[in-house]
């Protein structure tokens, strides 16, 4: 599938998505949301990539769910729509490598359901979010009233849901929402830095870590713990385990295979 609203870019260990649609800010209608999807697939098959940083073009991250295809949309045409982008988040989500919402500008409605969707978000200190769904006679759909509560907690998420308010960068920091806000001409430098640390690591141990912390949030306390304790029993079948615990007693630099 050729890709039109989407770049994808691989610089060494780390892939770089930028959702390409400045002109409608980004917003995701359903060609975007199927060139996202092919972009998690083919990183899902790469082994060569170790994490990935998403972020958008322009002055949007993503101005939210394209309001123009929905707004005559039938029932049936916005149930396809909406199982399309669940789908599509929810394989980001559960990507086995980490991604980094690098949130540029707009992160409004859809947009920040998608850096939700992501495992870390930092901002430009431009970047604004919100879920203004109500304001449009909708409620989120792509997660929001799930992952948002998640973030910030049960009051903060019921504000900015039912006010549909949209807060700048820095609140999104202080409400726990972003882990950090740099200058807008810093930030992909700082989502591409966090994303090579990550990326230093041993990839496998990475994908475990995240595959625990996803689901152990599902579930009750010991059947995550129990979970935790297989995924790290796993790691000892692993090549990169033998290789980071013997290059440390050696006192030598490490290299890890993705084995
Ligand atoms: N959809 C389509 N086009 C959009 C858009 C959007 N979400 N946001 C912006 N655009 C387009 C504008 O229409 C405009 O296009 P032209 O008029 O030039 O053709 C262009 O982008 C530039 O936008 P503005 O001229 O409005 O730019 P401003 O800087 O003045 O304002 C803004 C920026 C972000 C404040 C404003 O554009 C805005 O309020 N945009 C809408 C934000 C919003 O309400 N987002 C939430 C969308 S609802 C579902 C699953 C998910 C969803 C729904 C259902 N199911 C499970 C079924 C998700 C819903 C949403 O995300």
């Amino acid at each position: 599938m050729e890709l039109k609203n989407v770049i994808l870019e691989k610089q060494d260990k780390v892939a770089i998505i930028t959702i390409n649609r400045p002109n409608a800010l980004n917003a995701l209608n359903s060609e975007t949301l199927k060139e996202i999807n092919v972009v998690i697939d083919d990183l899902a098959n790469d082994d060569n990539i170790y994490a990935a940083v998403l972020t958008g073009a322009g002055k949007a991250f993503v101005a939210g769910a394209d309001i123009k295809e929905m707004k005559d949309m039938t029932t049936m045409e916005g149930r396809k729509f909406g199982i399309l982008g669940n789908n599509v988040f929810r394989k980001l989500e559960n990507l086995d490598k980490p991604v980094i919402a690098a949130v540029n500008g707009f992160a409004l409605g859809g947009g920040c359901e998608l850096s939700m969707a992501c495992d870390i978000r930092i901002a430009s200190a431009k970047a604004k979010f919100g879920q203004p769904e109500s304001g449009l006679g909708i409620t989120p759909g792509f997660g929001g009233t799930q992952r948002l509560a998640r973030h910030v907690g049960l009051g903060m998420a019921k504000e900015l849901i039912y006010t549909g308010k949209i807060i700048k960068a820095d609140e999104a920091l202080r409400v726990g929402l972003v882990n950090a806000v740099y200058e807008p001409e810093q930030l992909l430098e700082e989502a591409k830095k966090l994303a090579n640390t990550i990326a230093g690591n041993a990839p496998i141990a990475v994908k475990l870590c995240k595959e625990a912390i996803n689901r152990g949030m599902q579930v009750d306390i010991d059947t995550a713990l129990r979970y935790e304790s297989e995924v790290f029993g796993e790691c000892f079948s692993t090549e990169d385990q033998k290789e980071g615990m013997t290059a440390f007693v050696e006192k030598r630099d490490k290299t890890f295979k993705n084995r």
